[in-house]
């Protein structure tokens, strides 16, 4: 074969980050891809399923899988999610586990640690929100988790200033096995727009509201309307538990809700490219956490116990 001949192998696999809730994965997983497709909140246990995002490094196409943060399920919705993260990392050919350098090791991760054990992948550490704490302490922390696990590689980044991210980027591609690319070349998310639409709701109900609440609600799209003018209309469901949890959602005078609808409305329509119109409708339905056809909704297996 002559020089001119030589044909460029291109790449592409899946790398699943996980991590225990909270540690950066949706924010790393944004940042990879140069796009918001997962939501993210200061709070834990924001993603239930998983969530690829696409992205193109050189010859590699890169599907990143952002998995729901692993910690010690008690209801049946965090069994789910939890199945469903080590799920994404059984079937990835790479795996990255995030740590939350500031937080170091502590019983959450140790789980993980030895779950990794299990893995065929081959596996790398990525210490995340390096911003917050000095250098210095990153060595001691690399060489402790390295104990416990044998790490392809350790890397430090914060996903939220994007420090170190595109290294990583450039070693993750250069790990994904040849093959031909699997999405088309534009294409950041494979989820399809009333699912991001409801999770975007879902990350501002995680915003706005406290304690339980944001654990005992889910969004469901109801209905999303191309309009003549161009524009969408889209119905909205917020599942919520109990009665009573009905008069914070709505807020004083309808104040919340009317808040966490009109930035929904502003980020759905930024996502969509059209002028969207969203409607909101609040129920109770006590169940719902123990009801397959929500899981069905988030994409999730239902767990029979
Ligand atoms: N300072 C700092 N904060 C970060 C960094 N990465 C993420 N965060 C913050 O950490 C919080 C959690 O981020 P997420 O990306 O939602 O974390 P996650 O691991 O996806 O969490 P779950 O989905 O709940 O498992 C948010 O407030 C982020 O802004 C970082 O590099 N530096
Ligand atoms: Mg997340």
């Amino acid at each position: 074969m002559s020089a001119a001949e030589t044909k460029v192998e291109t790449r592409c696999g899946f790398v699943a980050l996980i991590g225990a809730p909270n540690a950066g994965k949706s924010t790393l997983l944004n940042a990879l891809v140069g796009s918001k497709v997962s939501i993210v909140s200061r709070k834990v246990q924001t993603t239930r399923a998983l969530v690829r995002g696409i992205a193109i490094e050189g010859v590699a196409q890169v599907i990143f899988v952002d998995t729901p943060g692993i910690f010690a399920p008690r209801r049946r919705l965090d069994r789910a999610m939890v199945t469903s993260a080590w799920g994404g990392a059984g079937d990835a050919d790479v795996v990255a586990l995030l740590v939350d350098a500031r937080k170091g090791i502590d019983e959450e991760v140790e789980v993980i640690l030895a779950g990794l054990q299990k893995l065929k992948a081959p596996a790398i550490l990525v210490l995340n929100k390096i911003d917050t704490l000095e250098r210095s302490m990153l060595l001691k922390l690399t060489t402790e988790v390295n104990a416990h696990f044998a790490f392809r590689e350790t890397f430090m980044v914060s996903a939220l200033t994007g420090d170190g991210v595109p290294h990583l980027k450039t070693k993750l591609a250069a790990m994904v096995p040849e093959g031909p690319w699997l999405y088309p070349e534009d294409q950041v998310s494979d989820a399809p727009l009333r699912l991001l639409a409801a999770e975007i709701t879902r990350e501002k109900l995680f915003e706005r509201l406290h304690d339980e609440l944001p654990y005992q609600s889910t969004v469901e799209t109801d209905s999303w309307k191309e309009l003549p003018d161009g524009s969408a209309r889209i119905e909205q469901t917020i599942y919520i538990a109990r009665e009573g949890q009905k008069k914070i959602v709505i807020g004083e005078g309808g104040r919340t809700i009317k808040a966490i609808g009109q930035a929904a409305r502003k980020e759905i329509a930024g996502a969509a490219e059209q002028k969207v119109h969203l409607f909101l409708f609040v129920k109770v339905r006590p169940n719902w956490i123990d009801d397959p056809e929500r899981y069905r909704e988030m994409g999730l297996e239902f767990p029979r116990m």
